[in-house]
C-alpha cells in the first residue's frame, strides 16, 4: 500500500470515529433531556392561623411548620375579620349546624392569613394540618399539637385547586392579576 493510500484511510476511520462520538454524545444529550422525571407541581393555598392559634402566640411556630417543610409564605396580612367577612368565606358550610359558630369563632379575634407556595402545597399543607377534629389528628401535626377543639382547630387550609384559588383571590385579589402562574 502506498503512503498516500494509508494516510487516505487512516484519515477516512479518524473521520468516521469523530462521527461516532458525535452521535453518541447528541444521544447521551437527548436521553438526559427526555429523561422521565416525576412531575413536579408547584401550587399555591391559602392558609389561615385561626384566632385560637393566634391568641396562644403561635404564629411563628406554625410559620415554621411550613417553612420547614418546603412552602414559602408568598403573601400574609393579620386582619380581624367582619361576620359577613367570615359568613361569606364559610358560604359553602351555610347549611350545616355549625355555620353560626363557625362564623362567631372566626371573628372573635383576629387571624393571620397567608398564601403558601410550593410543591403539592394544598396536599401538603392539609397533611401539616392534621384532621378537622385535633382528637383524630395524627401525632405532630398542627391541629394535634396546637387546637383544643373541632371548633377551636388552630388552622384552615384550601382542600383542593378550584378552592384555593377562589380563597387566594377572596383574601389577596391582586395577586390573581400580578401572579404569573
Ligand atoms: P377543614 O377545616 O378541616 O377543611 P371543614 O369540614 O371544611 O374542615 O369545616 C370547616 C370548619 O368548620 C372546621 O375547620 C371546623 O372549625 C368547623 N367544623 C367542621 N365540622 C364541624 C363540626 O362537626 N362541629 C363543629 N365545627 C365543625
Ligand atoms: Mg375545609
Amino acid at each position: 500500500m502506498h503512503f498516500r493510500q494509508l494516510r487516505q484511510s487512516v484519515g477516512t476511520m479518524t473521520g468516521y470515529l469523530r462521527v461516532q462520538r458525535a452521535i453518541c454524545c447528541f444521544t447521551r444529550f437527548y436521553d438526559l433531556l427526555t429523561e422521565e422525571r416525576p412531575l413536579m407541581a408547584i401550587e399555591r393555598t391559602l392558609s389561615i392561623i385561626k384566632p385560637d392559634a393566634v391568641a396562644k402566640n403561635v404564629i411563628g411556630k406554625i410559620y415554621s411548620r411550613f417553612e420547614t417543610n418546603g412552602l414559602k409564605i408568598i403573601a400574609s396580612r393579620m386582619a380581624w375579620l367582619s361576620p359577613q367577612e367570615a359568613g361569606e368565606f364559610y358560604g359553602v358550610h351555610k347549611e350545616r349546624p355549625f355555620y353560626k359558630d363557625l362564623v362567631a369563632f372566626m371573628t372573635s379575634g383576629p387571624v393571620m392569613i397567608q398564601v403558601l407556595e410550593g410543591e403539592d402545597a394544598i396536599a401538603k399543607n392539609r397533611d401539616l394540618m392534621g384532621a378537622t377534629d385535633p382528637k383524630k389528628a395524627a401525632p405532630g401535626t398542627i391541629r394535634a399539637d396546637f387546637a383544643a377543639s373541632i371548633d377551636a382547630n388552630a388552622v384552615h387550609g384550601s382542600d383542593g385547586p378550584d378552592t384555593a384559588k377562589v380563597e387566594i383571590a377572596f383574601f389577596f385579589p391582586a395577586m390573581n392579576v400580578y401572579s404569573g402562574r
